[in-house]
């Protein structure tokens, strides 16, 4: 084949993508409350030791494309569109009014508010520092963010702690910088009490979101289990306000199973909001699209979610690889991305009605008698009924390729 000059480049893979098909329509996919972030969207494709290879992208773009796509909800950071020089200024009320302007003409809404407490030069010792001027900034920051979130109509604010951490060992001590981050936290629960009571509104939950690895070199809450033991630590004056948001990365990448760490906050009722992506454990935070790593495990995943009536939202926070180009954002990252979470999300409900996993359920739920004193007869009695394990997961791998409903390969 011929190199393909870079004006029929977008045509190809317009094509190649028609041919896939299997595409939902926007109308199909709004009916989910899938939610897409600013900087996910935004993101120019720079790491460490990445250049950017995409130019920057603003929220008028964003939310236009996420409507054509059929995205129904939007979630942002502070800093993603307010300069950090005109938070809390006149040019930050003119920005927000210029986004809830365009969410409505798109028929969007705004549905988490997240601070960056990690970027800015400021928050190089966290946001829960030593220095107390540097708290106290931070606790702004964290009302304003309360009180943008208000304003846009958001029902949820994330917290991902950033370099609430060490690099090097002794330089702070845990318990001190734990407090520290709490009285933040408080602060912005206390804000949104505040701003609640006075426009008639309901609070906000509040969201924690754990990272194990990344910025810092050790991380003081680095998994979702770590911050339930915050949550209920006694240090939050409104725990009941504050939950989890889990990321399905963030847990496989310590070498959790997705699953029961979901299945944790679950029981304790704190499941709020949940960011959905894949990637590999014990690896850096790669953000790859839902479902392109892991399918057997996110239709798990999901079978789980399905089965406990999860009804908060999946948060489309991955990033589009450095390879896809502006253009591919919208036509063919984020679409795909929906899509495969649209198709898994129907397996799961296949999964909840075959009658193969559920008479084996049942049949493992009765159990085979046994004498309950007896080891020995009590492994003899289960033995032959508990080789349905094996089988129940050969029928979800039947399910993830379709062989349930018929598809066979040169059998
Ligand atoms: C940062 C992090 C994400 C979080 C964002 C929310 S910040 O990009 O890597 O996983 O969800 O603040
Ligand atoms: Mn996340
Ligand atoms: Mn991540």
């Amino acid at each position: 084949m011929k190199p393909v000059p870079p004006a029929k480049q977008q045509a190809l893979v317009a094509r190649l993508s028609k041919a896939c098909g299997g595409a939902y329509s926007p109308k199909e996919r709004r009916k989910y409350f899938l939610t897409g972030p600013q900087w996910a969207a935004a993101y120019e494709g720079h790491a460490l030791f990445h250049a950017p290879t995409r130019k920057p992208v603003g929220y008028e773009d964003v939310i236009r494309e996420y409507a054509k796509i059929g995205i129904g909800h939007w979630t942002t950071h502070d800093t993603d569109v307010i300069p950090t020089d005109a938070l809390g200024t006149a040019r930050q009320e003119e920005i927000v009014s210029g986004i809830r302007k365009t969410l409505k003409k798109h028929g969007l809404e705004c549905s988490m508010v997240t601070t960056e407490t990690f970027h800015h030069a400021v928050f190089a010792a966290s946001p829960a520092a030593e220095a107390p001027e540097v708290r106290e900034y931070a606790k702004w920051r964290l009302t304003n963010t309360v009180q943008i979130g208000h304003d846009l109509g958001a029902r949820f604010a994330v917290y991902w702690p950033g370099s609430l951490g060490y690099q090097v060992q002794g330089a702070i001590e845990e318990t001190n910088t734990l407090r520290w981050y709490a009285d933040g936290l408080n602060a912005a629960c206390d804000a949104d009490i505040a701003i609640a009571r006075e426009r008639g509104r309901q609070t906000m939950k509040h969201c924690l979101e754990a990272k194990p690895f990344e910025p810092a070199a050790q991380i003081l809450l680095p998994s979702s289990d770590a911050m339930l033991a915050f949550i209920y630590s006694g240090l939050l004056k409104h725990p009941d306000m504050v939950g989890l948001n889990p990321e399905y990365l963030h847990e496989l990448m310590w070498g959790a199973a997705v699953r029961a760490a979901l299945a944790r906050a679950l029981l304790c009722g704190k499941l709020f909001h949940f960011d959905i992506n894949d990637g590999y454990p014990l690896k850096h935070d790669v953000d790859i699209g839902v479902g392109l790593v892991n399918p057997l495990d996110w239709l798990n995943v999901l079978v789980l979610l399905r089965t406990h009536g999860y009804e908060g939202p999946f948060n489309l926070d991955y990033k589009p690889p450095r390879t896809t180009s502006n253009w591919g954002v919208f036509s063919v990252s984020f679409p795909t991305a929906v899509d495969r979470f649209i198709t898994l999300w129907e397996m799961a409900g296949e999964v909840a009605v075959d009658p193969v996993i559920a008479q084996a359920y049942e049949a493992l739920k009765a159990g085979g008698g046994g004498d309950p004193r007896d080891a020995n007869s009590l492994a003899e009695a289960n033995k032959e009924l508990l080789t349905l394990h094996e089988l129940i997961a050969h029928r979800l791998f039947q399910i993830l390729v379709g062989a349930h409903r018929g598809r066979v390969f040169a059998l």
